[in-house]
């Protein structure tokens, strides 16, 4: 395997020993997206060697509606958390690194299963294998909503849990970068915008070309930084929800929650404090829905739950009823609060709604 950690370390180092200014902006964005393009190979080299992404070398499966992964330093209390919203069994001691594969646990909240993943601490330096730092990332990259977790003694780390995600791809929070690239056969980079941007074309050529891109049609759509349109380039960005959690607060009543995110949920895994607050804002933050499915025959009901997703439209439920479903239907009935009234006939591409009950026609 190359030694990519050592080209990245040396271009870091030659960055760092360049003044920035408009004369070097060109060096930055050529060398910026060098350095991407090193981590994705990186990355692609230890996932091939790990057997597999997402699930990652532990080969756990997804299940269920959604799946929340734990992520904190050692110690922080993540299996004792997992333990009192699963029925799982995860082992707690006072000592670090007790967790050492991944643990899955099932929530049951408002008839969705929620898969919950424990996973082994993560430790500065995790993003370039330190710990069990690339297992722990690749779980990581799978998850629909991850939990940043830290406790009340350490609140600093969660900057640095943020800084090993960043570095491993995962952008967390953060909406992917209005920007579409379509690849050409010739006629060079064209670049579209009505926005002004801050990145000159040369460096947006040369950030292509970095990525092997010589011809094609990039349309942005927002302003965006150097860092953002590097992003857009690379195969391994995760855009992932996060919700930050700060444990043990039965340690200590006065810490200072001024530099976290209005957001975070503070607990105490141990004497279970806060916990029912936590399960609501996972379920908000997941954006799940419940819809009902009326068969020809059958009056109005609530019973035999789907859940689904806020942004998800009619046509996306047939899947889950099987394979011959997806020829049959062009329209469905609804009733519920997306209804304009009840029993409305609508096309397959309406928006669903929480709690709606649908008919299809
Ligand atoms: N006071 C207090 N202690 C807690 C709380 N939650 C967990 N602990 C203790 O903190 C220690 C670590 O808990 P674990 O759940 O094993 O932590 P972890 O994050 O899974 O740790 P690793 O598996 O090593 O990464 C144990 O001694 C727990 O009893 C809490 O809310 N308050
Ligand atoms: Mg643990």
């Amino acid at each position: 395997m190359a030694d990519y950690s050592q080209q990245i370390e040396e271009i870091e180092e030659e960055l760092r020993k360049t003044p920035h200014h408009k004369g070097t902006d060109h060096f930055f964005a050529k060398m910026r997206a060098k350095i991407a393009r090193l981590k994705d190979r990186q990355y692609e080299s230890v996932v091939k060697s790990k057997g597999g992404g997402g699930g990652g070398g532990y080969g756990v499966k997804k299940q269920g509606d959604a799946t929340v992964v734990l992520v904190g330093p050692p110690s922080a209390g993540k299996s004792t958390l997992l333990n009192d919203l699963t029925n799982a069994d995860s082992k707690v001691a006072a000592y670090d690194f007790t967790t050492l594969n991944v643990v899955p646990g099932m929530m049951v909240y408002r008839e969705a299963y929620i898969q919950i993943f424990d996973i082994p601490g993560l430790i500065e330096g995790a993003q370039r294998g330190k710990g069990r730092g690339k297992e722990v990332i690749s779980i990581a990259r799978g998850a629909d909503l991850l939990l940043v977790m830290t406790d009340v003694e350490r609140i600093h780390l969660l900057d640095m849990i943020k800084k090993e995600l960043y570095q491993a791809g995962i952008r967390i929070n953060q909406e992917k970068p209005n920007i579409n690239i379509i690849k050409t056969l010739e006629g060079g980079v064209e670049i579209k915008s009505n926005i002004k941007q801050d990145i000159d074309n040369e460096s947006i050529k040369l950030v292509a070309k970095e990525f092997g891109i010589k011809n094609a049609e990039i349309t942005f759509r927002e302003r965006v930084t150097l860092d953002e349109l590097i992003d857009s380039f690379s195969p391994n960005r995760a855009y992932i929800k996060a919700l930050f959690v700060v444990n043990k607060v039965d340690l200590n009543k006065k810490f200072s929650k001024d530099k976290l995110p209005l957001d975070t949920v503070y607990i105490s895994a141990e004497e279970r404090i806060g916990i029912d607050n936590l399960v609501e804002t996972i379920w908000k933050k997941l954006n799940l829905i419940t819809v009902y499915l009326i068969k020809d025959d059958e009056k109005l009901h609530f019973n035999s739950p789907i859940i689904m997703r806020e942004n998800e439209k009619l046509l996306n439920i047939l899947p889950k009823l099987g394979s011959t479903f997806e020829e049959k239907y062009k329209m469905a009935k609804i009733w519920g609060k997306s209804a304009k009234f009840p029993g409305q006939e609508v096309p397959l591409t309406a928006n669903l709604s929480d709690g709606l009950q649908v008919r299809f026609i």
